[in-house]
Protein backbone atom coordinates (compact mmCIF):
# COMPACT_ATOMS: atom_id res chain seq x y z
CA UNK A 1 0.00 0.00 0.00
CA UNK A 2 1.58 3.22 -0.72
CA UNK A 3 1.29 6.43 1.73
CA UNK A 4 -0.32 9.42 1.25
CA UNK A 5 2.47 12.51 1.16
CA UNK A 6 1.13 16.18 1.43
CA UNK A 7 2.34 18.38 -0.62
CA UNK A 8 4.85 20.77 0.49
CA UNK A 9 2.66 23.25 0.88
CA UNK A 10 0.13 21.96 3.30
CA UNK A 11 2.03 20.52 5.86
CA UNK A 12 0.50 19.51 9.03
CA UNK A 13 -2.74 17.40 9.78
CA UNK A 14 -4.54 20.75 10.93
CA UNK A 15 -3.91 22.50 8.05
CA UNK A 16 -5.27 19.39 6.05
CA UNK A 17 -8.31 19.33 8.07
CA UNK A 18 -9.08 23.15 7.86
CA UNK A 19 -8.32 22.65 4.00
CA UNK A 20 -10.90 20.32 3.76
CA UNK A 21 -13.35 22.05 5.80
CA UNK A 22 -12.85 25.50 3.13
CA UNK A 23 -13.01 23.03 0.57
CA UNK A 24 -15.73 20.86 -0.03
CA UNK A 25 -15.86 18.39 -2.43
CA UNK A 26 -19.03 17.59 -4.36
CA UNK A 27 -20.25 14.72 -4.90
CA UNK A 28 -23.86 15.06 -7.05
CA UNK A 29 -24.15 11.13 -7.74
CA UNK A 30 -24.16 10.59 -3.52
CA UNK A 31 -26.66 8.92 -2.10
CA UNK A 32 -28.38 11.50 0.84
CA UNK A 33 -26.43 10.98 3.69
CA UNK A 34 -27.36 9.68 6.91
CA UNK A 35 -25.72 11.04 10.04
CA UNK A 36 -24.42 7.99 12.67
CA UNK A 37 -22.22 8.17 15.75
CA UNK A 38 -19.29 6.08 16.23
CA UNK A 39 -17.80 5.83 19.71
CA UNK A 40 -14.47 5.55 19.29
CA UNK A 41 -13.18 5.33 22.84
CA UNK A 42 -15.30 5.28 26.46
CA UNK A 43 -15.75 8.80 26.46
CA UNK A 44 -15.16 9.96 22.76
CA UNK A 45 -17.98 9.76 19.74
CA UNK A 46 -17.45 10.74 16.53
CA UNK A 47 -20.26 12.23 14.35
CA UNK A 48 -20.41 11.00 10.66
CA UNK A 49 -22.62 11.66 7.86
CA UNK A 50 -22.75 8.40 6.10
CA UNK A 51 -23.59 8.19 2.31
CA UNK A 52 -24.43 4.58 2.45
CA UNK A 53 -25.15 2.32 -0.91
CA UNK A 54 -28.56 2.16 -2.24
CA UNK A 55 -30.34 -0.41 -0.51
CA UNK A 56 -27.91 -0.80 2.05
CA UNK A 57 -30.36 -3.69 3.83
CA UNK A 58 -30.12 -6.07 1.04
CA UNK A 59 -26.06 -6.09 1.30
CA UNK A 60 -24.62 -9.21 1.49
CA UNK A 61 -23.41 -8.40 5.40
CA UNK A 62 -26.99 -8.22 6.38
CA UNK A 63 -28.64 -11.68 4.54
CA UNK A 64 -28.97 -14.14 6.43
CA UNK A 65 -29.18 -17.64 5.52
CA UNK A 66 -30.94 -20.48 7.19
CA UNK A 67 -29.99 -23.89 5.38
CA UNK A 68 -31.77 -26.29 7.85
CA UNK A 69 -34.40 -28.26 6.19
CA UNK A 70 -35.49 -29.36 9.38
CA UNK A 71 -36.39 -26.35 10.97
CA UNK A 72 -38.29 -25.21 7.83
CA UNK A 73 -40.35 -28.16 7.35
CA UNK A 74 -41.79 -27.16 11.32
CA UNK A 75 -42.88 -23.79 9.75
CA UNK A 76 -40.87 -21.97 11.50
CA UNK A 77 -37.63 -19.71 11.69
CA UNK A 78 -35.84 -18.08 14.64
CA UNK A 79 -33.46 -15.08 14.08
CA UNK A 80 -31.55 -13.98 16.94
CA UNK A 81 -30.13 -9.87 17.30
CA UNK A 82 -26.72 -9.96 18.76
CA UNK A 83 -24.28 -7.12 18.47
CA UNK A 84 -20.43 -6.83 18.75
CA UNK A 85 -18.63 -3.86 19.96
CA UNK A 86 -15.61 -2.97 22.28
CA UNK A 87 -14.64 -5.38 24.79
CA UNK A 88 -17.29 -4.60 27.95
CA UNK A 89 -19.62 -3.07 25.97
CA UNK A 90 -23.55 -4.58 25.70
CA UNK A 91 -26.61 -3.71 23.05
CA UNK A 92 -27.98 -1.32 24.25
CA UNK A 93 -31.67 -1.61 25.93
CA UNK A 94 -34.75 -0.28 24.77
CA UNK A 95 -35.56 3.75 23.86
CA UNK A 96 -34.23 5.71 21.34
CA UNK A 97 -30.37 4.07 21.53
CA UNK A 98 -32.05 0.88 21.87
CA UNK A 99 -30.98 -2.12 19.63
CA UNK A 100 -33.52 -3.40 16.98
CA UNK A 101 -34.03 -6.03 14.60
CA UNK A 102 -35.59 -5.35 11.02
CA UNK A 103 -36.56 -7.79 8.57
CA UNK A 104 -37.41 -6.39 5.58
CA UNK A 105 -36.98 -9.51 2.98
CA UNK A 106 -37.29 -13.26 3.89
CA UNK A 107 -36.49 -16.07 0.90
CA UNK A 108 -37.60 -19.73 1.44
CA UNK A 109 -37.31 -22.85 -0.36
CA UNK A 110 -40.43 -24.50 -1.01
CA UNK A 111 -40.79 -28.21 -0.19
CA UNK A 112 -42.72 -29.53 -2.65
CA UNK A 113 -41.57 -32.96 -4.18
CA UNK A 114 -45.22 -34.23 -5.54
CA UNK A 115 -45.26 -33.28 -9.95
CA UNK A 116 -49.02 -33.07 -10.91
CA UNK A 117 -51.13 -35.63 -11.59
CA UNK A 118 -53.11 -35.52 -15.34
CA UNK A 119 -56.51 -36.61 -14.90
CA UNK A 120 -57.42 -36.09 -18.64
CA UNK A 121 -55.67 -35.76 -21.84
CA UNK A 122 -57.91 -35.20 -25.30
CA UNK A 123 -57.65 -32.82 -28.22
CA UNK A 124 -57.43 -33.08 -31.55
CA UNK A 125 -53.60 -34.01 -31.72
CA UNK A 126 -54.08 -37.23 -29.79
CA UNK A 127 -56.49 -38.43 -32.63
CA UNK A 128 -55.12 -39.93 -35.92
CA UNK A 129 -54.46 -38.50 -39.43
CA UNK A 130 -52.81 -36.17 -40.78
CA UNK A 131 -52.99 -32.20 -39.38
CA UNK A 132 -53.43 -29.38 -40.88
CA UNK A 133 -53.89 -25.60 -39.39
CA UNK A 134 -54.22 -25.53 -35.68
CA UNK A 135 -54.22 -28.13 -33.74
CA UNK A 136 -55.15 -28.35 -29.76
CA UNK A 137 -54.12 -30.77 -27.03
CA UNK A 138 -56.74 -30.99 -23.74
CA UNK A 139 -55.93 -31.69 -20.82
CA UNK A 140 -56.88 -31.49 -16.81
CA UNK A 141 -54.62 -32.02 -14.04
CA UNK A 142 -54.23 -31.70 -9.89
CA UNK A 143 -51.27 -31.26 -7.87
CA UNK A 144 -50.61 -31.36 -3.89
CA UNK A 145 -48.43 -28.40 -2.37
CA UNK A 146 -47.61 -25.59 -4.79
CA UNK A 147 -50.06 -26.06 -7.18
CA UNK A 148 -50.18 -25.91 -11.36
CA UNK A 149 -47.78 -23.66 -12.38
CA UNK A 150 -46.87 -23.45 -16.29
CA UNK A 151 -47.21 -26.02 -19.50
CA UNK A 152 -44.36 -26.53 -22.31
CA UNK A 153 -45.61 -27.36 -25.44
CA UNK A 154 -42.38 -29.27 -27.08
CA UNK A 155 -42.21 -30.41 -30.93
CA UNK A 156 -39.17 -32.31 -31.98
CA UNK A 157 -37.71 -31.71 -28.47
CA UNK A 158 -37.84 -28.10 -28.28
CA UNK A 159 -40.05 -26.01 -26.53
CA UNK A 160 -42.55 -24.22 -28.69
CA UNK A 161 -45.09 -22.36 -26.15
CA UNK A 162 -45.33 -22.02 -22.29
CA UNK A 163 -48.56 -20.73 -20.93
CA UNK A 164 -49.79 -20.43 -17.41
CA UNK A 165 -53.55 -21.62 -17.20
CA UNK A 166 -54.43 -20.08 -13.79
CA UNK A 167 -52.80 -17.27 -13.04
CA UNK A 168 -54.80 -17.40 -9.62
CA UNK A 169 -55.63 -13.76 -9.30
CA UNK A 170 -52.16 -12.55 -9.86
CA UNK A 171 -50.42 -15.02 -6.98
CA UNK A 172 -49.31 -17.31 -9.77
CA UNK A 173 -46.60 -15.62 -11.15
CA UNK A 174 -42.85 -15.20 -10.59
CA UNK A 175 -42.60 -12.54 -8.73
CA UNK A 176 -39.22 -11.24 -9.52
CA UNK A 177 -39.25 -11.48 -13.57
CA UNK A 178 -35.93 -9.71 -13.86
CA UNK A 179 -33.52 -12.65 -12.94
CA UNK A 180 -33.49 -16.10 -14.66
CA UNK A 181 -35.27 -17.96 -11.96
CA UNK A 182 -38.89 -18.56 -13.07
CA UNK A 183 -39.99 -20.07 -9.91
CA UNK A 184 -40.11 -17.13 -7.31
CA UNK A 185 -43.42 -16.24 -5.78
CA UNK A 186 -44.73 -14.60 -2.81
CA UNK A 187 -47.31 -17.22 -1.48
CA UNK A 188 -47.18 -20.02 -0.17
CA UNK A 189 -48.93 -22.13 -1.94
CA UNK A 190 -49.53 -19.56 -5.45
CA UNK A 191 -50.80 -21.61 -7.53
CA UNK A 192 -54.48 -23.53 -8.05
CA UNK A 193 -54.55 -27.60 -6.84
CA UNK A 194 -56.65 -28.23 -9.82
CA UNK A 195 -56.80 -27.15 -13.35
CA UNK A 196 -59.57 -28.53 -15.58
CA UNK A 197 -59.80 -28.88 -19.25
CA UNK A 198 -57.41 -26.54 -20.61
CA UNK A 199 -56.83 -26.09 -24.04
CA UNK A 200 -53.08 -25.86 -25.54
CA UNK A 201 -53.58 -25.07 -28.73
CA UNK A 202 -50.88 -25.44 -31.87
CA UNK A 203 -51.00 -24.26 -35.45
CA UNK A 204 -49.11 -26.77 -37.16
CA UNK A 205 -48.40 -24.22 -40.21
CA UNK A 206 -45.37 -23.17 -37.84
CA UNK A 207 -43.64 -26.56 -39.04
CA UNK A 208 -43.08 -28.14 -41.90
CA UNK A 209 -45.18 -30.82 -43.94
CA UNK A 210 -44.13 -34.31 -42.32
CA UNK A 211 -43.55 -36.20 -39.12
CA UNK A 212 -43.02 -34.89 -36.23
CA UNK A 213 -43.01 -35.53 -32.53
CA UNK A 214 -45.02 -33.73 -29.98
CA UNK A 215 -45.10 -33.50 -26.33
CA UNK A 216 -47.06 -31.71 -23.09
CA UNK A 217 -45.22 -31.67 -19.95
CA UNK A 218 -47.41 -30.22 -17.13
CA UNK A 219 -44.79 -28.20 -14.14
CA UNK A 220 -45.75 -27.07 -10.55
CA UNK A 221 -44.81 -24.12 -8.89
CA UNK A 222 -41.69 -25.82 -7.23
CA UNK A 223 -40.44 -27.03 -10.67
CA UNK A 224 -41.89 -30.30 -10.40
CA UNK A 225 -43.07 -31.90 -13.92
CA UNK A 226 -45.45 -34.65 -15.26
CA UNK A 227 -45.39 -35.50 -19.14
CA UNK A 228 -49.37 -34.95 -20.13
CA UNK A 229 -48.92 -36.34 -23.67
CA UNK A 230 -46.38 -37.65 -25.62
CA UNK A 231 -43.70 -37.71 -26.78
CA UNK A 232 -46.31 -39.06 -29.86
CA UNK A 233 -45.53 -38.72 -33.84
CA UNK A 234 -47.83 -36.33 -35.48
CA UNK A 235 -47.76 -36.06 -39.38
CA UNK A 236 -48.63 -32.85 -40.83
CA UNK A 237 -50.05 -32.09 -43.96
CA UNK A 238 -51.05 -28.29 -44.60
CA UNK A 239 -49.74 -28.02 -48.30
CA UNK A 240 -52.32 -29.91 -50.74
CA UNK A 241 -51.42 -33.15 -53.02
CA UNK A 242 -51.26 -32.06 -55.95
CA UNK A 243 -54.34 -33.78 -57.89
CA UNK A 244 -53.22 -35.61 -61.56
CA UNK A 245 -55.77 -35.25 -64.16
CA UNK A 246 -56.30 -38.88 -65.83
CA UNK A 247 -55.37 -38.47 -69.57
CA UNK A 248 -58.31 -39.58 -72.15
CA UNK A 249 -56.63 -42.06 -74.08
CA UNK A 250 -57.38 -42.40 -78.10
CA UNK A 251 -59.18 -45.93 -77.74
CA UNK A 252 -61.73 -44.72 -75.95
CA UNK A 253 -62.26 -41.79 -78.77
CA UNK A 254 -62.85 -44.59 -81.30
CA UNK A 255 -65.14 -46.31 -78.95
CA UNK A 256 -67.69 -43.01 -78.73
CA UNK A 257 -67.38 -43.02 -82.51
CA UNK A 258 -67.97 -46.61 -82.71
CA UNK A 259 -70.96 -46.78 -80.32
CA UNK A 260 -72.84 -44.00 -82.24
CA UNK A 261 -75.56 -45.03 -84.69
CA UNK A 262 -74.95 -44.97 -88.57
CA UNK A 263 -78.18 -42.42 -89.97
CA UNK A 264 -78.17 -43.54 -93.47
CA UNK A 265 -79.89 -41.06 -96.32
CA UNK A 266 -83.50 -41.73 -97.43
CA UNK A 267 -84.48 -44.23 -94.19
CA1 LIG B 1 -46.52 -30.31 -6.27
CA1 LIG C 1 -37.65 -14.62 -11.26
Amino acid sequence: MSSYAAPWWLPGGHLQTIYGWANPRYFPRLTAPMVRYFDVDRDARVLAHCHWQERPWNHATNRLSVADPASLAANEVTLTLSCIGRAGASCPGTGTAGSELHLLAARFTMLDALSPSITAVSGSLTTGGDKAGTQTLRFSATDAGAGIYRTFLDVDGTTVATSTPNTNTGHCADAVPANSDPCEFQHAQPCPLAVTDVDVPFDTRTVADGTHTVQLRVEDAAGNETSAYGPATMVVRNTPTPVTPTPVTPNILRACRSSRPAIRPGR
